[in-house]
């Protein structure tokens, strides 16, 4: 008897919806004290080559498409050389941006700026950037506010920055309205690097300020693994408590150790439990969004390295993919979160004052029994790390 045909599922696909950006395999590895070590890669070679490993589609910048000093004619031409090789390869733009940061007119800022003349400025840019991107049917618009935000707090009133920055995506829902764009607005937030400090830091400062804006139904987040682990969150969490309120609208996949500049390293290269609580997250949820890789090969690497790492970033997610699987098919694990189900954990376990309300102020606890009764993480984890080194 032979084996039904089973689809390599560590085989990257489209229907995977994994992405790159140009600025991310297109990276030359300049850093800060270093110049660029690799040449800079065509975007028309960027999108046949993550065709062929199996990409789903490619993001970009305004910039990292037309140069910022193009003619028209040149940007005509980018336009439909970018185009063909789409069309060729079958790859998609789902996410387009606006580089509001390598400019040194937004040296104090975009949106943000003290000088108004930057912040429209911005928007102009911003505006013009959506076409672009419409231009390519994208669906998501990415905001990653690099640039918005201070080395001292000498130089601007904090509140007064975010009545701006809530002028601007005030403004720039109401253009995606009047060009009837239907972009979904993602607000990116990072707690600093490259200011000292960066406004709307984390998740959580974000959605909150989304519930102040005029539209926003439109506006949701794009999280990045290591921007919630330089300072020290647990990513996860961040992500749960977007995607909970339906605001999770993209997310940004790399590595990171915490405390450090932000690295931008292949997904899963640094903390493989994270990223398998991320993956599993993601997966449980049935998260149908993009799955973006913004990070980079190491600076070391020459052409042949960027391809193996956009290759591992890819193969790496659908591995911790396979051992969520087996994280649910184990028996010993299914054991241990059903004793914490008769515990009460259940999904949809919920108490409310209207129902409740009474018969917990009456309630009749055994505390003695309550306080001796240990929870079994210790064996819960021990057994995840197992399956995670391979041995269950
Ligand atoms: C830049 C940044 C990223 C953002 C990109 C989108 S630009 O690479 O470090 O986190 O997602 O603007
Ligand atoms: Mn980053
Ligand atoms: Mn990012």
């Amino acid at each position: 008897m032979t084996k039904p045909f089973a689809q390599d599922v560590r085989t990257p696909r489209p229907e995977h919806r994994f992405t790159f950006g140009l600025w991310t395999v297109g990276n030359p590895g300049r850093d800060p004290f270093g110049d660029a070590v690799r040449p800079a890669m065509s975007p028309v070679r960027i999108v046949q080559k993550l065709g062929e490993l199996g990409a789903y589609g490619v993001n970009f910048h305004d910039n990292d498409l037309v140069p910022r000093d193009a003619t028209t004619a040149e940007r005509e031409k980018i336009v439909r050389d970018f185009r063909a090789a789409l069309k060729e390869s079958g790859m998609k733009v789902p996410m387009a941006t606006t580089n509001l940061f390598g400019d040194p007119v937004f040296r104090d800022g975009a949106f943000t700026s003290n000088d108004s003349a930057v912040r429209r400025h911005a928007l102009q840019k911003t505006m013009r950037s959506m076409d672009l991107g419409k231009e390519f049917d994208a669906e998501t618009y990415v905001f990653w506010g690099g640039r918005e935000g201070v080395e001292t707090n000498a130089a601007k009133d904090p509140r007064e920055a975010m009545k701006w920055f809530r002028d601007a995506i005030n403004f720039l829902c109401e253009y995606n309205i009047a060009q009837g764009y239907n972009y979904r607005f993602a607000l990116e937030p990072k707690p600093n690097e490259p200011r000292g400090d960066i406004f709307l830091p984390t998740i959580g400062h974000a959605l909150a300020f989304i519930y102040t804006l005029d539209h926003p139904d439109m506006v949701g987040v794009n999280p990045e693994v290591a921007h919630d682990s330089m300072a020290g969150l647990d990513f996860a969490h961040g992500v749960a408590q977007a995607m909970e309120v339906g605001k999770l609208f993209h997310i940004d996949l790399n590595a990171q150790k915490p405390g450090r500049y932000d690295q931008d390293h292949r997904f899963g290269s640094e903390d493989l439990k994270q990223a398998f609580f991320l993956v599993k997250l993601l997966e449980d949820a049935g998260y149908a969004g993009m799955k973006h890789f913004d990070s980079h090969a190491y600076r070391t690497e020459d052409e042949a390295g960027v391809w193996e790492f956009a290759r591992g970033s890819m193969r790496t997610y659908l591995l911790l993919k396979e051992k969520v699987a087996a994280f649910h098919a184990d028996p010993e694990i299914t054991q241990l979160l059903a004793a914490l189900d008769a515990r009460g954990a259940a999904p949809g376990m919920r108490i409310s004052f209207l129902h409740d309300g009474q018969a917990i102020k009456d309630e009749q606890f055994d505390l003695e029994a309550m306080r001796a009764k240990g929870y079994a993480y210790e064996r819960l984890d021990q057994l995840t790390i197992e399956i995670l080194l391979g041995v269950r």
